[in-house]
Order: C-alpha cells, then structure tokens, then sequence
C-alpha cells in the first residue's frame, strides 16, 4: 500500500466530527485500504499501520512561521464536502458600500450555515494553550490508558508543529518559550514515544539544561513531575488537604478561591495528601536523568521549592506566599494522621460531586486531567467513576490542520451560538437564513441549566437553574455574561414570531436567571464571572502560580458587568418582573463601567484582545444602561472619550489591529498587520454610540470586507482571547461572527 501518494485530504477524511447537544468527539474511520488489516491496537505495528501512520503524520504538518493560529481547516473542510459550496452571490466594486454590505452579508452567513451542527451549535477549535495535553497525556499514563494510535501521532505532531526555533515551548502558540511549556511538552513527547535519538528532541532537553532544568520549573509543573514520579514531592510547598477544613471565617479559605483555582487546588490537594505517583518505569528513571543538571539523588529538594525559571515569571510570588507557606510547610512535617484522613474524605467527595454534577467533564481541562488522576486512584481503574471520566477525554480533544490539542474548555458553544444569533438578528436576516434561526433558537433553548447541585452549599456552589454555561448543558456551571447572552438572544428570538419554535423559552424559565443575575452583584456594581466575590482582593498576594494574574479569588470585570447589564435591560423590555431591582443593578453597574474606565477612555479586556474587546463592551454596556450618544447632540463624556480612543488607533488602511501583548503589558501593543476582529468590536463600538465620523466607520468596513474570501469565510489571523493576562486562547468562531456582525450593524444603519 502507497500512502505516499495521498493527497492531506485522503488522511483529514479519517477525522469525524460530531456533536450531541453540544457534546463534541472526533472518531477515527479506518480508510478502505486498511479495513480488515487494522482491527485492534496492536494491528498498528503491521508495516501497512506503520506506512499509514507516517504518511497521516505528515498530512498534519503545519508551518508556524506563516501564523501559529491553525485556521480550522479539518472541520471546515469536512462540512465543505458534505454540504457543499455555499452559494455565493456576484458582487463588484460598482455597486455601493450598502450593496456590497449585503452580499458579504449573505455570503458570510450562507457560508457559516454551513458549518452550524445539526443541534443548532457552531462548533470550533478552542486551543492555544500549550500546557494542558500534557496533563492528560500524564493522567493517560499512570492510569495506563493510552490514547488511540492515530490521537498519538496527532499529538506529537500538534508539539513538534508548535516547538519554537530555540527548541523550547511557549505558554500557548503564540508565546515565547518557558521552562513550564518545554519540560510539560519534553514529558509528554517522551510518554508518547520519542527519545533523545530524536533531534527536535535533543534541542527540547538543551533548552531546558540550558534554562537550570526542570528545578526551575514554576509550582504546576512541580505539581505535575510529583505526580509523575520525576520531581520529589518534598521539593513542593505543601498543598494541605487539611486547609479545607479552615473555619469559613478565614479570608484564604480555599472555598473562596475563584472557581477555576479552587477546582484545581482541590485534587492536588488530594494527589499531595496520598502522595500519588507514577511507578518507577525505566521511563520514569531515564526523565530523573535527562531533566537535571545534577544527579536527581543529590537534588535539595526543599530548596528546589523556591527555584524558578526568570523567564516564566509573570506574576512574581509575594513574600507573603513564603510567609504562609512556611508555616503550612512546617505542619506538614508535624501533621495529625487523623485529621488528614478527615480533611481528605471531604477532599474525595468534594471530586465526586464536582463529576457527578458537571457529568464527569468537569469546569475545566486542568481538573479534568487531574480529577481523572484521582478518581482512579480513590475508587479504582475499573470503576465506574474512572471510566465515565475517560469517555470525557474526547470532548476536550480537537483536531486541526496542526494536530491534536486539548481544548480550554470542552468548546465554546453556547457562548459562539448567542453571539452568531445576535449577528444574525441585527443584520435582520433571520427570514433569508430561517433553518439557521431555527435552529440557533433550539440550542439556546436546549443549553439553558434544568438542575441546581445536590449539596451545592456543602460544596461551595451555589443555584445554576434557569442560568447558562459557556459550553453545554451537561457541564453545568452558570457564568454571568454566558447567561446574560443566553437570555438576550433567547428573548431576541422570542419576540421574532415568524421564527418556528418547538418549545419556548418563557417568562418563567427566565425568571431564576433574573433572580441570580441579581443576587450576583458585587458590592462594587460589577459583576465578576462564575461567582460573587468571596474573598478580598488582598489574598491575590498568595497566588503561587507565577504564570497567571488574578487567580486567587473572583474580580469584577467589565465585560461580564456590561453583558450582565445588557441581558437585564433587554429582559425589561419584555417583561416587568423585578422592574426596580433591574433598574437600580443596571445604575450600580454603570457606575462601576465608569470606575473602569481608563484616562485614555478605554477598557482594558480580561477575555479578549483587549483594549478595543474592553472598550466595545465598555461602549455598549454604558449606552445600554442609559448614556447619550452622538445623535442629536453631544454624547456623554465617558462616551465620547471612549469614542475619541478608538479613533487614535484606527490604522490607515482603516483597521483596528492589536497584539495579545496588550493584555499581558497592560498597554495598547498594535499587531503588525490589522485584524478584522479587532476592527470589528471596534466598529461596532463606534456604530453603537452612532458616531456621526461615516468616513472612519466607511473606511473600516472597506478593511473587513477587503479580506472576506471568495467561499464567504474570512482568514484566521492572530490570536483573539486571552485569560489570566498572559495565556493566549483561541476562538475560531470569532472570525465568521464579529466581522458580519459589524457589516450587519452598518447595514441596517444606512
Ligand atoms: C474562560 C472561557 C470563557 C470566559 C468568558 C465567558 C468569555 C468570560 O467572559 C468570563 C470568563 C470565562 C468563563 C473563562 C475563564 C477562564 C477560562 C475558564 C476560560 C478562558 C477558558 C479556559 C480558562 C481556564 C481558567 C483555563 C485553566 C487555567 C487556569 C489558569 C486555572
């Protein structure tokens, strides 16, 4: 059998892509020619498995000098051949801008119909980070669980397309490299199967003896070589299971953590008490050699606590870490063997509601690599509770034209569906794209939350009924700004009668979102993510991590406050349940819209890149809550300063174009070329508040559909999402939803 000869398509027809209520997978399907030849794992090794290992490897080679953002090109591809070319309607340079408007509109959207799943969802790529596979890969190995052959080499190749030219591995894709990214992805290459005979693995190891080696590794990746055998566990600050029986009054008290922290503290909490680890493997053995400058035996490991890579160092630990963590590291020398079993049976049942609630996929792909972990050590391999967790394997799993990655959530789509109906609405083209309407409505109806937590109190949580999760309806966790947007266009579609709709989001299936939104108000008027804050903003100075900023406990965003504000009012306009509660939030929440604001009148953004994401939210959250814009006389100052920002930064080729790096530095860093994402927030921006300048906004929709490409799909260009200030995320469906919505907008206008 030749694969040589194959063309990349021959190989991206084996992935199979389907999604049940939102629940993705991608499958394997043997082709023709190895039907009847492969028929287990160990059928791989024939030479006919090994022939077509090779060539389905190199059909994922992936250049990331071009862009390290992969374009999605497996899936799109795959529902290109299923459904076809979309139709494509003529356009030329002599119609107007209007016109030209409206045939980008439609061949934007009959193009993005294509790819919307049969269970109304859009469903996209959602990696970036570099640190996650490799907790999976460490969880697959000492539970012995191998992935799939064909998800190995996907794998693999996923890490050797990202590795950069001085051999190391950034935080994410577009990062720079750093002793976390390279030693995480050295590990998982060598769990996978390569070795120093590999070249590009050679430089990998002489990146990290050159960097200090994994002694320097920061406080995750301590946690994770504990765990693999390959890092002593005394070379760690103690991560007490015992500190979750503090009295509630204590301001540090794990519970209090942000939700993302809290879930992933909890099961090291648990690896550290039981001191988990691998066996000792030659594999195991040969790592304790290769990572060190010095011989593993004759490492400090106490003071290997302390060490960490320069490089890494985002978010330098305060003294007041050490402070701490010296006491909780002298009790753990002295600690009661009761009162650790104690602490660590509420730890395991803590893990079980945390699955059984979220269904076993978990909040996110950290504690579902580790929970995995535990859960087979507490309950066994052949547990139910170790199996359901790895069927969730695959939903964070996602293949690309570079590879497999695991994705930073299990998707993104109740999140990309709310804003692609929002689109669609404002560009009033629901009845030209009705099945699309139809079914966009029925997955928001499908992904609203029908269940509160057993026990959600004993467990930190708090009621999700009525409210809506970022991805889907089994995860379960309720985030303001994903409920807001849950509810805005629920309520949008609602009021659109001629939209066919089996059921209908009502009246008092909105009502307990309303009620929660409330409840979630900070005492500063802004909302913050999953939860009200619950502890002061002080104990951020205990946050160990040194990669990530604001983990410690929750803050109040402007982006979240502001869709928070805009699902409330749009709620007020159909209904008068709460009238005076809403209107008082939406005052306070304004309010804190204003705190926000920086001198130069804009918003930094938390979740997207970032000024020109801030400051669009910032615009429409304000004007939602009752600020002037530009018609009929002068805007409020707020506004207008906000307005007066985003015109500094329009490039002359009329775009808007930012780095990642303003995130990360806190300053506006322009990208080298413009971004039709950024243009696009920044154009509704400026639409919204109905700026009277038509050459600038004129000028930016020129830019956006300059770059539309002839299918009506539109180029992936750099990375648009962030978290935590410096990890870089991707979110493919931005690509296809903001650009038309910005035509959309300017469309209806003129
Ligand atoms: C997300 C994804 C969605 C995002 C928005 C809804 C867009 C935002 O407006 C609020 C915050 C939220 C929910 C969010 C928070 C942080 C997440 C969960 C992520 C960026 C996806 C991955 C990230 C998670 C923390 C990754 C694990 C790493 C840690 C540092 C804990």
């Amino acid at each position: 059998m030749n694969f040589d000869q194959k063309a990349p398509s021959y190989f991206w027809d084996t992935c199979k892509f389907s999604s049940k209520n939102g629940q993705q997978s991608w499958d394997f399907e043997l082709p023709e020619d190895l039907k009847g030849i492969i028929q287990s794992e160990s059928d791989w090794d024939k030479p006919e498995g090994v022939a077509f290992l090779e060539a389905f490897d190199r059909a994922f080679i992936f250049d990331k000098k071009v862009n390290p953002n992969s374009a999605d090109r497996v899936l799109r591809y795959s529902r290109n051949k299923q459904v076809g070319e979309p139709k494509i309607s003529p356009s030329d340079d002599s119609l107007s801008l209007k016109e030209r408007a409206r045939i980008s509109l439609l061949n934007g959207f009959s193009f993005y119909e294509t790819l919307q799943e049969p269970d109304g969802n859009w469903a996209g790529d959602y990696g970036g980070p570099l640190f996650l596979i490799p907790g999976l890969v460490i969880a697959s190995y000492i539970t012995e669980t191998p992935f799939e052959k064909p998800m190995q080499v996907l794998i693999k190749r996923n890490l050797w397309n990202h590795q950069n030219e001085d051999g190391g591995w950034g935080l994410h894709i577009e990062g720079h490299s750093t002793m976390f990214g390279t030693v995480m992805q050295y590990v998982t290459l060598r769990i996978l199967g390569e070795d120093l005979s590999n070249p590009q693995m050679k430089r990998a190891q002489d990146w990290i003896l050159r960097h200090g080696g994994a002694i320097k590794v920061p406080q995750w990746g301590k946690f994770y070589l504990s765990v693999l055998n390959v890092y002593d566990w005394k070379g760690n600050d103690a991560l007490l299971p015992e500190m979750w029986k503090f009295p509630k009054w204590v301001p540090f008290h794990p519970g209090k953590y942000w939700c993302h922290n809290r879930m992933i503290f909890l099961p090291m909490t648990y690896c550290f008490g039981k001191k988990v680890k691998a066996e000792l493997t030659p594999l195991v053995q040969e790592l304790r050699k290769e990572l060190y400058t010095a011989d593993y035996d004759s490492i400090n490991w106490k003071k290997a606590r302390r060490e960490a890579c320069e490089i890494d160092i985002y978010h330098p630990v305060n003294k007041w870490y050490y402070r701490l963590s010296n006491i909780i590291n002298g009790y753990e020398r002295i600690h009661s063997n009761r009162f650790r079993k104690k602490a660590l049976k509420y730890v395991e049942d803590y893990i079980d509601f945390e699955d059984t609630y979220t269904r076993y996929i978990n909040i996110g792909p950290v504690n579902q690599a580790i929970n995995s972990i535990c859960v087979w050590h507490n309950h066994g391999r052949d547990s139910e509770q170790f199996k359901s967790h790895v069927k969730r394997w695959k939903d964070y799993l996602w293949i690309a034209e570079d590879g497999a990655k695991m994705s930073g959530y299990n998707g993104s789509q109740l999140w990309d569906t709310g804003f692609a109906g929002q689109a669609l609405i404002e560009a009033d083209m629901e009845t030209d794209f009705p099945e699309m309407a139809e079914k966009i409505y029925r997955f928001i109806d499908s992904t609203q939350i029908e269940r509160n937590a057993k026990d959600y109190s004993k467990y930190w949580g708090d009621v999700t009924l009525g409210c809506w999760p970022f991805s889907t309806i089994d995860h379960g966790w309720a985030i303001t700004d994903c409920t807001s947007e849950g509810m805005k266009t629920a309520i949008l579609y609602n009021s659109r009668e001629h939209i066919q709709k089996k059921n209908h989001v009502h009246i008092e299936r909105l009502k307990p979102a309303v009620d929660w939104l409330l409840k979630m108000q900070n005492k500063d008027g802004g909302w913050a993510s999953y939860e009200k804050q619950r502890a002061p903003k002080w104990i951020e100075v205990l946050n160990p991590a040194m990669l990530f900023e604001n983990i410690m406990t929750e803050a109040t965003y402007t982006e979240c406050s502001s869709a928070t504000i805009q699902g409330l009012k749009e709620f007020t306009k159909e209904h008068d349940y709460r009238q005076e509660d809403i209107k008082r939030a939406i005052d306070r929440g304004a309010k804190f819209l204003e705190s926000k604001q920086d001198p130069d009148g804009s918003w930094y953004g938390c979740w997207g890149v970032c000024y020109t994401y801030g400051t669009w939210f910032g615009i429409e959250g304000l004007l939602t809550a009752g600020h002037k814009h530009y018609e009929n006389g002068t805007p409020s100052p707020e506004i207008q300063k906000a307005c007066d920002f985003l015109l500094s930064k329009q490039r002359a080729d009329g775009s808007w174009g930012e780095s990642f790096q303003s995130c990360v530095e806190h300053r506006y860093v322009e990208h080298e070329d413009g971004q039709i994402v950024n243009t696009a927030w920044a154009l509704l921006a400026l639409m919204k508040a109905k700026h009277p300048n038509k050459a600038v906004i004129e000028k930016g929709i020129e830019f956006i559909l300059s770059r539309q490409e002839s299918t009506g799909d539109f180029p992936q260009e750099g990375v648009s999402g962030i978290f935590n200030g410096n990890c870089a995320i991707t979110y493919t469906s931005y690509r296809n939803v903001f650009p038309l919505w910005a035509i959309g907008r300017y469309y209806k206008m003129n």
